[in-house]
């Protein structure tokens, strides 16, 4: 393995040059808000504030998954916060999480509005909320669980860490390419070992850990996240790719991952969602009439 060792770490590290790469302009050492602007609140029950990242897949596939079946509670406005410009630092999204990450639910169906922000505490509310999704049974729910906070804690190796060295970083540096692939490796080894008995996550009955786990785990598949299929030898996990695929034909998973996307084929691309319709009249191509 090549030394890429020449960085010194100075005894006290201090913010004194941009950190390169594609996600410079947001990295930031403090937390809070950088400017006022107040978010913008529509006529559903729900209130979303999201980009159609991984994280933001899982929200909006569970809210399209729980209209699928009738909740007519689960009615929502998406709205794009572009984290590419700094929105997740306005005064507005801070107030509703101060972790300054999309996504962000605020759900207004009752008498005083609620906040709800990290992934797995929004697809539990909303679980709970409709009583779908998350088994009851104290022996599956316990094993829905286990899966899910797997997802929250084992994604940001896959993300940060192996997507972030790969495809993102200004350099690439082996020793961090080589270190996360292998526990990609690792990870999706131990999904395809547990899928090998198990149709779903939490065995028979699709639930949230699903819907957390298909857009990273799934994205590496379907959509060959950071151009690196090939290089981790997804194919080779062979349950991992039965699973995703199953996912990947739901309806509700395929408009889900329409939300507040921004990249792709214009007709996949549906920026903001106000309305069920939005799917047939809203997306970029029919904004821009070329369909
Ligand atoms: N653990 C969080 C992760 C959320 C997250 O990392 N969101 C990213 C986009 S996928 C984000 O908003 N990044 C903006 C930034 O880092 O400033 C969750 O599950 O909600």
């Amino acid at each position: 393995m090549s030394d890429s060792s020449e960085y010194t770490p100075p005894k006290v590290w201090t913010w004194n040059k941009p950190s390169g790469g594609r996600f410079e302009s947001i990295n930031r050492p403090i937390s809070g808000a950088t400017h006022e602007k107040e978010l913008p609140v529509g006529r559903h029950p729900l209130q979303l504030y999201s980009l159609g990242t991984p994280n933001g897949v899982k929200v909006t596939v569970m809210l399209e998954e729980l209209l699928a079946l009738g909740h007519k509670g689960a009615e929502y406005d998406a709205w794009l916060i572009r984290i590419n410009e700094g929105d997740q630092f306005g005064s507005g999204f801070v107030a509703i999480n101060p972790n300054s990450k999309i996504p962000a639910l605020v759900d207004r169906s009752g008498p005083k509005p609620i906040r709800v922000f990290e992934t797995g505490a929004i697809l539990v509310h909303l679980a709970e909320k409709f009583g779908t999704f998350l088994p009851t049974e104290p022996g599956l729910r316990a094993e829905c669980l286990s899966w899910l906070f797997w997802q929250m804690g084992s994604t940001p190796y896959v993300g940060g860490g192996f997507g972030h060295f790969y495809a993102y970083a200004p350099t690439k540096i082996e020793y961090a390419i080589h270190r996360f692939a292998m526990e990609t490796k690792r990870l999706l080894d131990v999904l395809d070992k547990h899928l090998a008995d198990n149709q779903y996550l939490a065995g028979d009955v699709y639930t949230i850990a699903d819907i957390a786990a298909w857009p990273w785990y799934g994205g590496l598949v379907n959509f060959d996240s950071y151009g690196a299929t090939e290089f981790l030898a997804v194919h080779e996990y062979k349950n991992v790719v039965r699973w995703a695929e199953m996912i990947h034909a739901r309806p509700a998973v395929k408009r889900g991952r329409m939300v507040n996307r921004l990249s792709g084929e214009p007709s996949s691309q549906l920026h903001e969602r106000h309305d069920a319709s939005d799917f047939e009249t809203k997306t970029q191509d029919k904004l821009a009439g070329t369909a």
